[in-house]
Order: C-alpha cells, then structure tokens, then sequence
C-alpha cells in the first residue's frame, strides 16, 4: 500500500475505539491492495490490542473499553484468518499439532493467531480451545497421534498449568513422542527452560520458526 505505517496505525486505532465497521472496512480496503493479511494482525490489530491492554493495566480505561477492543479485533481476526489460512491449504502436512489455552485462562486470540500462521505453514493443526484441563491436553496429544503440543497462556496466575500438563505427558508415556512449546505474554524463554518445554514461541512468525526446527522442517 502506499503508506504501510499509516494504514497499520489506523487499523490499529479502530481496536483502541472499539470500531468494529471501521476496522473491518480498512481490512476489505486493504486486502484489496494485497496487504500481507499477517501483516495486518501483527501491525495493525495486535497493536492495538496491547495498547488497550497497558491502557487497562494502568486504569487508563476499564474492563468495557478491554471488551470493545477485544470484540472489533476478533471481528477483523476473523476476515484476514481465512485468507491466513487459505495459504497453507495445498500444501502437503508437514506434522500434527494440538493447540490451546490452558485451564483458567480464556484468553482466544493470540492462540488463535498462532494456530492459522502454522497451519498456513503447512501443519495440520487441532485447535482445542480455551480453559482446556491439563488431561484434556494429554488426551488430545494421544488421540491425535500429535507430533507437536502447543500451549498459550496470558494470566501469571494460570501459566504453571503448563508444567503440570508436561508433567502429565511424562506420565502417561507421551513425553518422547511429541515436542511441546510455550508462548504467551507473561512468558520467558527462561520459564520455558524451567518447565521443561522444547520451545518459547514470542510470536506467531517466531512460532512457526521454532516448530520447524523441533520437527526437523527447517
Ligand atoms: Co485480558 N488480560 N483479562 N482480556 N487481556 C491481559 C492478558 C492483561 C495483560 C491486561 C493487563 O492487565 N494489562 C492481564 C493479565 C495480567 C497478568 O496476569 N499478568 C489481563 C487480565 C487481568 C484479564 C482479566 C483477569 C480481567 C478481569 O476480568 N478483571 C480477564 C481474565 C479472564 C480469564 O482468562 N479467566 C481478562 C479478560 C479479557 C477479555 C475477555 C476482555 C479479552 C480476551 C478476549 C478473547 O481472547 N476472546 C482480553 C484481552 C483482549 C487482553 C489483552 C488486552 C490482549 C490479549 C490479546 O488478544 N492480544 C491483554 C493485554 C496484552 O496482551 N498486552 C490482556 C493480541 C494477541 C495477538 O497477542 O495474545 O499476546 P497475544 O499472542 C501473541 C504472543 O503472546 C504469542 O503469539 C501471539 C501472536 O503474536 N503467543 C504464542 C501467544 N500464545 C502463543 C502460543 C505459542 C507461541 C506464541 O505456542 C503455542
């Protein structure tokens, strides 16, 4: 587009007002001038988003303004997902990989992110939600037969749930089998190590990087 900085501004500034029409106006607009629709989450919505987010942590604005913004990103997530998503679909899997938020988190969106750049990639993902128990983890690991475990969390309080859930893959004989990363937030590279997990995912593109070296892709 003829001016990158100022179209990511402004399609982040509708996530900060809560303008959901805009929002997906400026998408249709964009994706018309062949934006990369990555791009258009990681510069436009996702900054927005943090924005509102540090605005909320300091009391700057409150739980209603965290809602709108969350409830317009969403709505714009879901036009430019399809497009993510629609640039992996010929292409041969490159592995299995089960994703999710872990137990008393509901946080969608930035899991949501991660699992259509990877299957965009070429991964064949299960996406397996929000809240999800620590044994619903281990199950869908077996029953998809998952080379890779993908874990997201965004709350301090519930980002222990993925020890507990490695913990639980070793007990069940899944350990070996399947590699796991982290990512979210509130995480370090440090607090992955700590845990026992394979890989820290910063962001979706740094996701699909660390995926492929685990899986021996890249
Ligand atoms: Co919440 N929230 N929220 N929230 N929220 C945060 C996380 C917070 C940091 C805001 C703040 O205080 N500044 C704070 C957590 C503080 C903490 O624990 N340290 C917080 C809080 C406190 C809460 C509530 C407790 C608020 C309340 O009720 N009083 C509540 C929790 C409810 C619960 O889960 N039990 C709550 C609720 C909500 C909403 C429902 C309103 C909404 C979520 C809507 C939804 O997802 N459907 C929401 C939102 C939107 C946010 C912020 C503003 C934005 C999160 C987001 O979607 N970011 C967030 C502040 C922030 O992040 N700065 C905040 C965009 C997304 C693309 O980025 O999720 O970071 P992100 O994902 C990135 C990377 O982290 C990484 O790649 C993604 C793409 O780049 N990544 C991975 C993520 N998962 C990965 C997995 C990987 C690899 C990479 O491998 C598997």
């Amino acid at each position: 587009m003829a001016n990158d900085k100022e179209y990511f501004d402004k399609l982040a500034q509708t996530v900060v007002d809560g303008a959901t029409d805009e929002c997906i106006r400026l998408i249709e607009e964009g994706l018309d001038k062949r934006i990369d629709p990555l791009d258009a989450v990681e510069k436009g919505l996702s900054r927005g988003i943090k924005q509102v987010g540090d605005d909320f942590g300091v009391g700057k604005c409150f739980l209603p303004e965290l809602i709108m913004g969350a409830s317009t990103i969403q709505a714009g997530f879901k036009i430019l997902d399809e497009r993510i998503k629609a640039e992996g679909k010929d292409r041969k899997a490159l592995g299995k990989i089960v994703i999710g938020t872990v137990k008393g988190d509901i946080h969608d969106i930035g899991k949501s992110v991660v699992g259509s750049v990877l299957q965009a990639n070429g991964y064949d993902v299960v996406d397996i939600g929000i809240d999800v128990d620590n044994e619903k983890f281990v199950e869908a690991v077996r029953e998809h037969n998952a080379d890779c475990l993908g874990m997201s969390s965004l709350l301090t309080l519930t980002i222990d749930r993925m020890g507990e859930v490695i913990e639980k893959l070793k007990e069940a004989g899944l350990r070996d089998k399947v590699k796991v990363i982290v990512g979210g937030c509130p995480l370090t590279q440090e607090f992955a190590d700590r845990i026992g997990a394979d890989a820290f995912g910063f962001d979706a593109a740094d996701a699909v990087q660390k995926v492929g070296r685990l899986l021996g892709v890249n």
